[in-house]
């Protein structure tokens, strides 16, 4: 018997408080006139569009050092509660929630939701970070005080009181629940932290070495239909060729064949329980292609196929 699809939950989380250029704010009703709902709700799913959760502005403009080593703090710790809030909603009411950011240190606020989900379940979780860096600096590390350079290291316990215990628990995700994938552009400091923390880690490298198909079987080994798999999906993983609509592009990511595949696989492990499409930034886009073509992963990650052939 097929398992009954959830409900989508679509959550605007419209901040640019944790990027290193305003923009990212623009990225829900990018993602909307894109048209996100009716694609999804062309597959057959049950798309509900919450609209925007609200939140404090910040002044990029105003040229603000970061302070303890950190631009936005207040702001970004504010939003993320709210997103942690919505998301454990969104869980509770089984529904499938979808994150639309914003900037990446919003993905705190929603990962730190669904590992309390997970843990109150007792369910394996397993995240798939897909992203052109590490997102792994902390405080004392950061090049540039923006938070969303530091998401994944404030998810594993390293990082401000108002991040690193959104949903009580602290760290909200251990190392080995995490995988890296697509990452090209990594801090001197970060990649020691990475690599002492052991996280799984499937750069360009590896993929372009090994293959995407090679590279999913392995981010993949363990997941079953009974994890709950989160899907933490920073545009700029892809080649700015592709996706030009990002503030920190970086040259040399996966093709869109190559994204779209491991969409794909993500799809076929049935075990999708939460996705997060951040780091859309309009102002950097041409005519919203970036948007539109995340509205055509998202497809593909919802059971878009592009199979003739029955298997
Ligand atoms: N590693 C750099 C920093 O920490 O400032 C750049 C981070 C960019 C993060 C983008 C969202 O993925
Ligand atoms: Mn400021
Ligand atoms: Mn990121
Ligand atoms: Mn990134």
């Amino acid at each position: 018997m097929p398992t009954p699809r959830p409900s989508i939950a679509l959550i605007g989380a419209p901040s640019d408080a944790g990027a290193n250029l305003p923009g990212t704010s623009l990225g829900p009703d990018a993602l909307r006139i894109a048209g996100i709902a009716p694609a999804l709700r062309a597959r057959g799913l049950h798309a509900i569009d919450q609209g925007n959760l609200s939140g404090p502005g910040v002044d990029h403009h105003a040229g603000h050092a970061p302070q303890q080593g950190f631009r936005h703090l207040a702001e970004v710790a504010q939003w993320n509660a709210a997103v942690c809030g919505a998301v454990a909603e969104a869980l509770a009411a089984g529904h499938l929630p979808l994150l639309l950011g914003g900037d990446h240190s919003l993905a705190v606020g929603s990962i730190s939701a669904v590992a309390r989900h997970c843990r109150q379940r007792g369910q394996r979780l397993k995240v798939l970070w897909l992203d052109a860096h590490a997102d792994a600096n902390t405080p004392a590390t950061s090049p540039s005080g923006n938070l969303h350079g530091m998401p994944v290291a404030c998810l594993l316990g390293h990082g401000p009181q108002g991040l690193t215990h959104l949903a009580e628990h602290s760290p909200a995700l251990v190392p080995a629940q995490l995988a890296l994938l697509g990452v090209r552009s990594v801090d001197a400091a970060e990649k020691r932290f990475v690599n002492a923390l052991g996280i799984e880690v499937y750069d360009m490298r590896y993929i372009d070495e090994v293959g995407m198909r090679a590279t999913m079987a392995q981010a993949l080994y363990g997941v079953d239909r009974h994890t709950h798999l989160h899907v933490s999906f920073d545009l700029d993983c892809l080649d700015p060729t592709v996706a030009p609509g990002v503030g920190t592009p970086v040259r040399g990511g996966p093709t869109y064949r190559e994204i779209q595949l491991c969409m794909e696989i993500l799809a076929d492990c049935g075990a999708l329980g939460s996705v997060d499409v951040v780091e859309l930034n309009p102002t950097r886009d041409v005519r919203n292609q970036s948007a539109e073509l995340a509205v055509d992963l998202l497809e593909s990650l919802f059971g878009k196929s592009t199979l003739m052939r029955a298997r």
